[in-house]
Formats: C-alpha cells, sequence, structure tokens
C-alpha cells in the first residue's frame, strides 16, 4: 500500500451527511489529546494533513482521508470535560451514526496514553466495540515520554488492564520517533487491502 497517496477528503459534523461507504475503512478513536491525528500524520509521512492541536477537543468533525484505495477515519475524541450537553450529544450522534449504518469497517485503531491508566470512556468505546464485533487493536501512544522501567511497567499494566479483550494486539506508538509504525501499517494491509477500489 502506497501510505503517500494520501489526501484529505471530506469533514462531517452531522451523521446524516456521511458518505456512502465504498472502500475499506481504519477508523480511529481515543480519547480527545491522545494522539489520534499525530499518529495519522506519522502512518501517512506528512506534517500536518489530520490538523494536530495542542487545545483538547479540536476535532469535533468526523474526517476522512483517502489513502491509496482504503479510507483512514478520524473520530473525533471523547473523555474532555468542558463540553456541553449539546456537545456530548452531538458526539453521540456522530459515533454512532458511523458505527450502526453498515460500513466495511476493516480495522478500528484505539489508541490510549501509554503514560496512564486505561480511562473509564476508553473502556466504554472498547466494549463498545467488542459487543457489536469491530475488530479492534489498541495503539498505546506517547510511548516516547517514558523511561525504560516506566515503559516497561506500563506494558505489563497495560496487558492487565485490557485483559477483558481476550488476545488484544497492544502496539506502543510514538509519533515522535516512529516507534510502532510498521507494525500498524502490515496491520492495516492485514485487515484492509486496496483491491476493493
Ligand atoms: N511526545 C509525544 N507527543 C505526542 C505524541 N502524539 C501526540 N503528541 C502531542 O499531543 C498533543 C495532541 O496530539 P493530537 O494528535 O492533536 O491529538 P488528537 O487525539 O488528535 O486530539 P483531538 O483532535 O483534540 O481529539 C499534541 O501536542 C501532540 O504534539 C507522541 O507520540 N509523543
Ligand atoms: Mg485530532
Amino acid at each position: 500500500m502506497n501510505y503517500n497517496k494520501a489526501e484529505f477528503e471530506t469533514s462531517f459534523g452531522t451523521s446524516s451527511q456521511l458518505p456512502e461507504s465504498t472502500v475499506c475503512e481504519i477508523a480511529f478513536a481515543g480519547r480527545s489529546n491522545v494522539g489520534k491525528s499525530s499518529l495519522i500524520n506519522k502512518l501517512l509521512n506528512r506534517k500536518n494533513l489530520a490538523r494536530i492541536s495542542s487545545v483538547p477537543g479540536k476535532t469535533v468533525t468526523i474526517n476522512f482521508f483517502k489513502v491509496d484505495g482504503v479510507r483512514f477515519v478520524d473520530l473525533p475524541g471523547y473523555g474532555y470535560a468542558k463540553v456541553s450537553a449539546g456537545e456530548k450529544r452531538r458526539w453521540s450522534d456522530l459515533m454512532e451514526g458511523y458505527f450502526s449504518s453498515g460500513r466495511n469497517i476493516g480495522l478500528v485503531i484505539q489508541l490510549v496514553d501509554m503514560r496512564h491508566p486505561v480511562t473509564k470512556d476508553d473502556f466504554m468505546m472498547m466494549d463498545y466495540m467488542s459487543e457489536y464485533g469491530f475488530r479492534f487493536v489498541v495503539a498505546a501512544t506517547k510511548s516516547d515520554k517514558l523511561n525504560k522501567s516506566e515503559y516497561r511497567n506500563r506494558q505489563e499494566r497495560l496487558k492487565e488492564e485490557l485483559s477483558a479483550y481476550e488476545g488484544i494486539e497492544i502496539i506502543p506508538f510514538s509519533s515522535v520517533n516512529g516507534q510502532g509504525v510498521d507494525e500498524l501499517k502490515s496491520l492495516i494491509e492485514r485487515y484492509c487491502s486496496n483491491t476493493q477500489e
């Protein structure tokens, strides 16, 4: 798959506008500020295709990227405290609309911050995917921010925290030093080949 053949496709704020699911999709989910946009940029070898912000909650839309015949989907972040009830509802509607419209979703890449315990919201997201049968793997982001012993420690803890999801793959990832890029790419290619266009 040629990751350099990537372009921004479109952006949606309400689920009724979602484009038809024509090609295999790789969706990226995670709390606000966990590093979704950075991870997408890193995979695509681009500086700022998916916008990066240090202001959490900036991506309140679903963003679609065309990547050599598959589609990357940057889902809106969750878990940001300072959003109104209306925004939360909009978030739920969007996510529900995305996941329940019979799309060709090859894989969901669920991001968690490697430095911290998995959050309640992360578990809700993963429980939802388990319940509805979406295949997902966990990318543990910002791995570059941990020293060696912290890293080993969190790697062990993460396995325990995620033990309810049998056989779940956990991929430490850093958009700074590129750790995890190759593993994610091979998973993407395993579950979404670009032969269906
Ligand atoms: N050190 C380090 N910083 C990272 C990494 N990934 C993201 N960051 C930083 O974390 C902040 C948030 O990154 P984003 O990629 O915008 O996070 P996001 O999940 O897309 O956030 P929203 O779109 O707001 O939900 C930025 O300041 C990034 O530079 C990483 O792997 N290592
Ligand atoms: Mg983002």
